[in-house]
């Protein structure tokens, strides 16, 4: 048996939300060369027209669509829509995501609860449009995209940690509710990747030296570096794939060794 061709996404169509850029673009950049048709969503045209045009640049005929994954009636429209235009969704990324970085008890519930809904309720409900035609097809593939707070916290990040967390739950809950179907509802925990969500945490100071948090976070990375969005294509592509058929309500850490080093000590 050629267990490379287990690999392929050949004649697969792959929903990544909020794909424009990130870390979904470059996970759906690596379904696109495993032979997957792309599709992804972002809550501004503006941005739809800039990720189709990023990814015709890179010779990738995706398909963008203009939604809020926490617009339960827009989520079911797109679904529909895809399936008219493209075809049934084999492959759910859930990679749509924010942050917000606030002393828990200077938050206000509405920021917290935003957080919530864009991070953990969007994933129910984009899962809860694409499960229905996966279990017809007799197969499907969910990946939500998790984090290190799926499993630590840290000051600033406390609905972040809660939705992740949550979504780690959503993740075996879906696999097994629906594992029987035979789909696999999977995670990946990236760690830190160098993207538009973790800039602030990257900005050079004042003086030109480097930001707290980035010497923080080197030194807490056995690699001793921030990670690169392309480096999440292949993990998700094994997690898209018929090579990970019995793989199911895992969460693969991509993050360098961060989450099994207590960090450099100190010179
Ligand atoms: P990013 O650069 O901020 O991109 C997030 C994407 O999600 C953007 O395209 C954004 O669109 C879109 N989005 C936000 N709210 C949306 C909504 N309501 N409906 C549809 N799309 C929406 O973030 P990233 O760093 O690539 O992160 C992507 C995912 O990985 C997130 O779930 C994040 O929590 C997770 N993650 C990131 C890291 C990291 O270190 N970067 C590590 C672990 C996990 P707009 O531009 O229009 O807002
Ligand atoms: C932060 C970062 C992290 C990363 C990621 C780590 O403020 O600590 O934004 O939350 O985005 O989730 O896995």
């Amino acid at each position: 048996m050629d267990i490379l061709k287990s690999f392929s996404l050949e004649g697969k169509v792959a929903l990544v939300t909020g794909a424009s850029y990130g870390i979904g673009y470059g996970i759906a950049s690596a379904f696109a060369a495993a032979g997957a048709k792309i599709v992804f969503n972002d809550i501004k045209q503006e941005l739809v027209d800039k990720g189709m045009a990023a990814y015709k640049a890179d010779g990738i005929d995706a398909k963008g669509y203009v939604c809020d994954v926490t617009d339960e009636n827009a989520v079911n429209e797109m679904v529909k829509k895809i399936e008219e235009e493209v075809g049934v969704i084999d492959i759910l990324v859930n990679n749509a995501g924010i942050i917000k970085r606030i002393p828990m008890c200077e938050m206000t519930a509405e920021q917290f609860r935003q957080v919530i809904d864009i991070d953990l309720n969007g994933p129910f409900i984009v899962s809860k449009a694409v499960i229905p035609s996966m279990i017809k097809k007799g197969h499907g593939k969910i990946i939500n995209i998790c984090s290190m707070m799926s499993e630590l916290g840290r000051e600033t990040v406390s609905a972040y940690a809660a939705a992740k967390g949550g979504l780690k739950m959503l993740t075996r809950n879906i696999c097994a509710e629906y594992g029987d179907k035979n789909i696999q509802c999977n995670g990946i925990g990236p760690g830190y990747i160098a993207t538009p969500q973790t800039a602030p945490l990257r900005e050079k100071q004042a003086d030109g030296s480097r930001h707290p948090f980035d010497q923080f976070i080197c030194s807490r990375t056995p690699a001793g570096r921030w990670l690169d969005p392309s480096e999440l294509g292949a993990p998700a592509l094994f997690l898209a794939s018929d090579a990970s058929n019995a793989v199911n309500g895992h969460i693969l850490y991509v993050d360098g060794g961060i989450l099994a080093y207590i960090g450099k000590q100190p010179s």
